[in-house]
């Protein structure tokens, strides 16, 4: 028997920084019912789907920027989304700039603000909720970029691990979901500690600028899509798990993202990419049950993992120099 589920990725274009969240809300409320017209059970959104990709954005007060930030969900804003997911009686990923009111690491309460995705039932609760871990960029305003990356400055590293949950998801049907946010996918480390709670469906959304600006060199475009697709099929294959992954895509107030949302099977292939950097849905059959080859064989991790050869792996951070050998003679 095989435990089928309908994917979407509804990947979001551009969305300029003076358009308001009404405006917003309306397309993902539009990709919603054709996910559902398309037989969709699972909608997954991308990262901060919310708002434009604001970390490009120096604020010298960090309370300017708490406009761009939810501080409930659901919120008046959102509300119509949540209205439409148990309309339809779909399952939805989204990404959002969490504001959260919460003690922090000394105990004390205070305003705090995280890179967010949940997942919310098609009862519109709340399933599961991940914070952002890998937040790239910088926290200063950097002279030398010509586009900010300011992800450390607005948000703290993210403090719920990377949880996953088994949930209903489609009729008879129940599935490991885990999450992740952009950057994360680049880093084995997050997809093997999901693997290790035997994820089935990784969602993850992401804004990632074309071009490198921390390589003042040259990165060809293709490259940055190789990468992006490279670090997520290898992140399947490797943990045996399906992930829909999607962007954010096109020009922001003429910054652009790359597109190319992609969903993935557990051999690492790719059954579904977009082909537009707009507003596009793109859907895929996922069934679960082809989880099992690679977990019970190749990715066997009871049989084959070697944790105590792993130790640098949490006792280190940075990476250092090797040992160096010269020749006897
Ligand atoms: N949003 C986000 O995490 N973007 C980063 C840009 C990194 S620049 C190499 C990403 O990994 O796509």
């Amino acid at each position: 028997m095989s435990r089928i589920v309908t994917v979407a990725a509804a990947q979001l274009g551009p969305i300029q920084r003076a358009e308001g969240r009404e405006g917003v809300i309306g397309r993902m409320l539009r990709l919603l019912e054709r996910a559902h017209q398309r037989g969709a059970q699972v909608v997954v959104f991308p990262e901060l789907a919310l708002t434009t990709f604001f970390p490009r954005w120096y604020c010298e007060d960090l309370d300017e920027a708490d406009a761009w930030f939810e501080p409930s969900l659901p919120s008046p804003a959102t509300q119509p989304l949540f209205d439409a997911i148990k309309r339809f009686g779909v399952m939805v990923y989204l990404g959002y700039a969490e504001l959260a009111w919460e003690p922090d690491e000394q105990g004390i309460v205070r305003k705090r603000r995280f890179n967010t995705s949940v997942v919310i039932a098609p009862n519109g609760e709340i399933v599961l909720k991940y914070r952002k871990v890998h937040l790239p960029g910088h926290a200063e305003f950097a002279e030398h970029r010509q586009v900010q990356h300011l992800e450390k400055r607005y948000f703290e590293v993210g403090n719920l691990g990377f949880p996953v949950v088994r949930a209903p998801v489609a009729p008879g049907v129940d599935a490991n979901l885990g999450m992740l946010i952009c950057n994360d996918r680049r880093w084995p480390e997050a997809w093997r500690v999901l693997g290790l709670q035997q994820v089935e469906l990784v969602m993850l959304g992401y804004n990632t600028p074309s071009r490198n600006q921390d390589n003042r060199g040259f990165e060809a475009h293709h490259l940055r899509v190789l990468h992006s697709h490279l670090s997520i099929q290898a992140g399947c294959y490797q943990n045996a798990t399906f992930a829909a992954a999607v962007a954010k895509a096109g020009t922001e107030d003429g910054h652009e993202l790359l597109g190319h949302s992609i969903i993935v099977n557990p051999q690492g292939e790719i059954i579904a990419m977009a082909a537009t950097w707009d507003d596009e849905l793109i859907v895929a059959d996922c069934d679960l049950d082809l989880c099992e080859l690679g977990r019970n064989t190749v990715f066997n991790f009871a049989k084959h993992r070697r944790p105590e050869a792993y130790t640098r792996l949490v006792e280190q951070t940075g990476s250092v120099a090797p040992a160096v050998w010269t020749p006897s003679v």
